[in-house]
């Protein structure tokens, strides 16, 4: 310690009294000042909304700071249990107008950077997405965090703070281009660096039996390759409650010992060629991509979170209990955000008997109670396993662990099925055959005492399909935590005119209570607030063609056309074929005179394909050709458009779902595990075209059928139908699908691309296309119809809106982490004060 004596407050005051850190406009305008001028040494000269956003953001982070320090010391001093939620991926998005919304002062700083000449919206633009994330499994922890720390919950996200996140998607020529996301570029305001917390993360080597002073003999990993986990904090506010939680990213760091070990043995270049791989784990998020399966870089990121995090866990509580374990478990449990962390549950069993000298029985016991696991989809090429030899060279004392905790637990199979050879195989931790691999989800359902899927019939579909052997012997670990969405970000924060309808309606309780929202039920008969609730629709929609018109600015949009919106990640199961196939038939429709009730319709589509993913890009690019074919043809001009929305992000999204009228949810019935755009889209009044499929199901059931456009196969239907699938004799016995076909076969939307397409026709004509899209074909369209019928309905039309809105409650993410605090963390509430 350099100081022996350092002091930043007086006896008995608080550090606040060094600054005024107040909420009042005053206060903010004269920080916001003191940032500008000083700290980033601008002036009026400067235009660039970028420094005004920055010198904002750090006045707005010194208010976070304190609430931070007390949620702090609130928790330190209760001594309470504390829930990690571990993931690879937090898809945070924008920071600023949350952390307004959160700390109650939108509308102050709103009109003090107005004072200054200033428009807030333009600073708020001015920030770029963190995309630690691929998609919804991001999305949700996101969500999640801002529950926690508004349900003042004790709980901490840990992740990785990769230096590039999700690629940017450009569209050149109709065709996806990625470029890399270095969002870091300018710094990041809302982090902390805390070096003072550095872990050593082992990697590679080999290990030994070594007996110690007392004569135990204890397994030793050495002649490691070490890399520093260096800790990134981010503040997580709590909406209006003074809680601020923590986000805590690591960072891959070359250690200096490591270098000069090398450096004195002569080897400079290798060296630095080491302290690069080190660097390397912590560069670059993955893309969900089939094609990156297996690569060691990915299990080296995967290690250093659960190894990082652990660690980080196990020191502190060393520095309050001392090396007693045996209440470890009552407090502390960690949630496992897919297999993607799954390896902590070895780590764990490492760290408590081979630094921490705890029997292997006790710390099976330990780990066993602090580990549940969610699963995020049934996909089976999706369920991840690693090479055992890859494990072995790089992680050899964990693969030793998973051998034993596997050996252990076939031993405990067979008393269960004596004699079931074939289950013992099934069930191995290890998969035979081949080269041995380890099934990482095998490993995560044995060293945990829950496991969830995250929508009634995902979980349900876990407990018949995927895992049954597992749970036939423990059903009690199965549940069900049926996904949710922050209301702050996905309504109050996205749509602030219709927030504030439903507050002048009901009251701002729906905030932090969303099943308030049913208090707006009754007003669906109200004919005046009916007409309000269209204005605004009709705003978000003139707001979100505008924001069409910044990346296509030649486009003539209607805005009392039917928006109709499927954004989420490309992929086969997703179906977004389908939704083109729809298109083109209203367009074949149009082309041949049978448009006399054709609605306008305007139909947006967007999203990103894994790079390595062949097909989602061939579809991406049949959007592309298929919307410029039909935005250039004057005979459906007003009637009908279609756009691609390129870099679908979260701050895209906030722009997105206020305007949506129609919300896409169409994946082959039981491939979605949830879907949570799908939620997003309700909460702000659009409808829900869908299958029976991951949480679409729920939110049926909770606007009721009448409100709700179902269609399509159920997951039994799919199933059955499987063995006798034939959509080319579907195609020939439905002649609108036909000439859908036929057009698409002429090359009509590739003229100058001959067989472009051939591979997308021919894998929706294939008897095993496993996404079945002919087969929903005619209960689409036909459903498609009905939403038009019910959309030339206005007046009908506003009344679904507002039913889906006020019924949306359950999708609140507070809903789904009460669920989990009820059901597997069992914290404490914790109020903080100031
Ligand atoms: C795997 C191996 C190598 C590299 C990357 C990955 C990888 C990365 C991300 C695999 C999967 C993911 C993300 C999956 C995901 O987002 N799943 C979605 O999770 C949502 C939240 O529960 C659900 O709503 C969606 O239904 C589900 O598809």
């Amino acid at each position: 310690m350099p100081y022996k004596r350092f002091i930043l407050s007086k006896p008995n005051s608080s550090i606040t009294e060094l600054n005024a850190l107040g909420l009042g406009k005053t206060d903010f305008i004269a920080d916001f000042k003191q940032y500008y001028i000083h700290l980033l040494g601008r002036d009026e000269a400067c235009r660039s909304p970028y420094y005004a956003g920055e010198a904002l953001s750090q006045a707005i982070r010194d208010r976070l700071m304190e609430r931070w320090k007390a949620t702090h010391k609130t928790y330190k001093a209760a001594h309470g249990k504390r829930a990690f939620y571990l993931s690879m991926e937090f898809l945070l998005g924008r920071t600023l107008s949350n952390a307004m919304l959160n700390l109650g002062v939108t509308d102050t700083i709103t009109q003090g950077m107005y004072d200054l000449g200033v428009e807030i919206e333009e600073l708020i633009e001015s920030e770029l997405d963190a995309g630690l994330g691929n998609g919804g499994l991001g999305r949700l922890a996101a969500c999640f965090i801002d529950s926690c720390a508004t349900l003042q919950l004790p709980v901490i996200g840990y992740g990785l703070r990769y230096e590039y996140g999700m690629f940017t998607q450009t569209i050149i020529n109709g065709e996806q281009v990625e470029k890399p996301d270095h969002w870091l570029r300018h710094g990041n305001v809302w982090e902390i660096e805390r070096l003072e917390y550095s872990l050593l993360i082992k990697f590679g080597g080999h290990t030994e039996i070594q007996t110690d002073e007392q004569g135990i003999q204890r397994v030793c990993w050495i002649n490691t390759h070490d890399v520093l986990a260096v800790p990134y904090d981010t503040p997580i506010p709590g909406y209006q409650n003074n809680t601020v939680n923590t986000l805590r990213l690591w960072k891959a760091v070359a250690t200096e010992e490591f270098d000069l070990e090398e450096f004195n043995a002569g080897d400079y270049a290798e060296s630095v060629a080491a302290k690069i791989t080190a660097e390397h784990i912590t560069m670059v998020l993955y893309p969900n991509d089939a094609n990156e399966n297996g690569k060691e870089l990915r299990l080296r990121q995967q290690y250093f979170l659960a190894s990082a995090s652990l660690q980080d866990v196990i020191s502190h509580w060393v520095k309050l209990y001392g090396e007693n374990f045996s209440e470890f478990a009552q407090k502390n449990v960690f949630q496992l955000n897919d297999t993607h962390p799954s390896i902590a549950i070895a780590e764990l069993m490492r760290l408590l008997v081979d630094i921490h000298g705890v029997p292997w029985n006790d710390a099976w016991a330990i780990t066993r109670q602090t580990m549940a696991y969610t699963n995020h989809t049934l996909l089976p090429e999706a369920l991840e396993k690693w090479p055992v030899n890859l494990m072995q060279r790089l992680l050899p004392r964990l693969m030793e662990i998973i051998f034993e905790i596997n050996a252990r637990f076939l031993a405990e199979v067979a008393l269960h099925w004596p004699g079931d050879n074939a289950r013992l195989r099934r069930m191995s931790i290890i998969e035979e055959g081949g080269q041995q691999q380890v099934r990482m989800a095998y490993l995560a359902l044995v060293g945990s005492f829950s496991v969830n899927g995250v929508a009634q019939l995902h979980s349900q579909l876990l407990q018949q399909g995927l895992f049954h052997d597992f749970y036939e012997l423990w059903p009690n670990k199965f549940n069900n935590k049926t996904n949710g969405v922050t209301p702050r970000r996905w309504l109050a924060g996205c749509n602030p005119e219709l927030a504030e309808l439903i507050t002048e309606t009901i009251g701002d309780s729906w905030v932090t209570e969303l099943s308030d929202l049913k208090k707006l039920i009754p007003y669906a008969e109200n004919a005046q607030f009916k007409i309000k609730w269209r204005t605004v629709k009709h705003n978000a929609k003139q707001r979100l063609i505008d924001y069409i018109h910044l990346q296509h600015p030649e486009l003539n949009l209607n805005v009392d056309a039917l928006f109709d919106v499927q954004v989420k990640r490309i992929h086969e199961y997703k179906r977004q074929i389908l939704n083109v196939l729809h298109v083109i038939h209203l367009y074949d429709r149009i082309k041949r005179g049978d448009s006399h009730m054709v609605v306008p319709r305007c139909v947006l589509i967007g999203g990103k394909a894994a790079p390595g993913y062949v097909m989602a890009k061939k579809i991406i690019k049949l959007i592309n050709n298929v919307a410029h074919s039909i935005n250039s043809d004057p005979d459906v001009a007003g009637k009908l458009s279609l756009f691609f929305l390129p870099d679908y992000r979260v701050s895209a999204m906030e722009k997105i779902c206020p305007g949506a009228d129609l919300s896409e949810q169409i994946s082959t019935a039981g491939k979605e595990a949830s879907g949570t755009g799908n939620m997003k889209l309700m909460m702000n009044g659009a409808l829900t075209i869908g299958t029976l499929d991951g949480a679409n199901i729920e939110i049926r059931e909770e606007v009721g059928d009448e409100n709700f456009f179902l269609f399509g196969l159920t997951e039994g239907e799919i199933e059955a139908r499987r063995s006798h699938y034939d959509p080319v004799s579907m195609i020939d016995q439905d002649t609108d699908l036909q000439r859908v076909i036929n057009l698409l076969e002429s090359g009509h939307f590739n003229q100058f691309e001959p067989g472009i397409f051939d591979g997308i026709i021919a894998s929706i004509k294939n008897p095993h296309d496993p996404w079945m899209t002919i087969a929903d074909f005619r209960s689409y369209i036909d459903t498609q119809k009905r939403v038009e019928d019910a959309y030339l309905d206005k007046d009908h039309w506003t009344r679904m809106s507002i039913l889906n809105c006020a019924n949306s409650g359950k999708f609140s993410s507070d809903r789904t982490i009460n669920e989990y605090n009820d059901e597997i963390w069992k914290l404490e509430h914790r109020s903080v004060s100031l």
